[in-house]
């Protein structure tokens, strides 16, 4: 069979060699500019429509709050499973070839958009590139994405933490929420924790190395990995640290509201 690769696909990443056998990979869909859902079907047309890759499983469609002080209106947020031979970096230009064919305008970071596919991951891969990192870094902490995916794959396994969907969402479900930042200094965090603790009065902040399972780990600022204790990686997103608490904890304390099937 050719190959095929959409004429306005950039191949210049294409680093990694395509899969001999077709991967099964998640796909986070979000937007809150325009008919989102409109958009979302209009989005699935287009990636059905490419060879190599099938469409498989999907959630229902959430109403979630805007994470992010850039973010705008409520999203609509659902995961979508596609089962592909293109290799993760043809089929991240892919994802983004859809984006732009539906509006999306990449401007500000965070800010509002009519469609956002986020490759959540490529099978059991683990990438760690400039333009790629799979599996996402954040859907670890992101309801948006947690809650469809436990609808439709609970059992689904982080391949770097080996947590499943659920036990990845059960850890943010409790109250209250036990967490610790693993690298700031002891002196730095109190100037952290007193305003996120009269936004979010349930928060519990852990001092001592939090070695429990029932502490959420939180890393802001080293390079060194926590992976295996499946720790909430910040470091990529924007903004200062209280910028960057904030955001994760409007993502977690949010109770995204299945609002139709897609
Ligand atoms: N990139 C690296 N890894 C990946 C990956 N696994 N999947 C790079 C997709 N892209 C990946 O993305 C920026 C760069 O990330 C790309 O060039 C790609 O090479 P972008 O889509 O251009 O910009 P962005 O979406 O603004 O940034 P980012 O960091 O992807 O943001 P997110 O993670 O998509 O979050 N609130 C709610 N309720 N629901 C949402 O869906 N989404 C965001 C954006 C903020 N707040 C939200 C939601
Ligand atoms: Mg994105």
């Amino acid at each position: 069979m050719t190959k095929f690769i959409p004429s306005n696909i950039p191949r210049a990443n294409d680093s990694a060699p395509a899969e001999s056998h077709p991967v099964p990979c998640w796909i986070s869909f979000g937007g809150n500019v325009g008919d989102v859902h409109a958009t979302f079907d209009a989005a699935l047309k287009l990636l059905g429509g490419q060879s190599q890759l099938q469409l498989g499983r999907r959630s229902g469609i959430y109403r979630t709050v805007p994470m992010g002080a850039q973010a705008g209106q409520s999203f609509l947020n659902s995961v979508c499973e596609l089962i592909t031979s293109l290799s993760p970096h043809v089929l991240l230009s892919v994802l983004q070839s859809v984006e732009n064919q539906l509006g999306r305008i990449r401007d500000v970071r965070w800010g509002p958009r009519t469609l956002d596919l986020d490759l959540l991951n490529y099978g059991q891969q683990i990438i760690d590139e400039p333009d790629l990192v799979v599996p996402h870094p954040a859907l670890t902490y992101r309801r948006f994405v947690l809650d469809p995916l436990v609808e439709v794959d609970a059992h689904w396994l982080h391949p770097a933490c080996s947590l499943s969907a659920a036990e990845l969402l059960g850890r943010l479900e409790h109250r209250p929420l036990r967490v610790a930042l693993v690298d700031v200094p002891r002196s730095q965090v109190e100037q952290l924790t007193r305003p996120l603790a009269l936004k979010f009065p349930d928060l519990q902040w852990i001092d001592d190395s939090p070695q429990s399972a029932e502490v959420l780990p939180i890393q802001l600022n080293s390079s060194s990995s926590f992976s295996r204790r499946a720790v909430v990686d910040l470091r990529r997103s924007p903004g200062d640290p209280l910028e960057q608490l904030t955001a994760a904890f409007t993502s977690i304390f949010d109770r995204p509201q299945r609002i139709s099937a897609w």
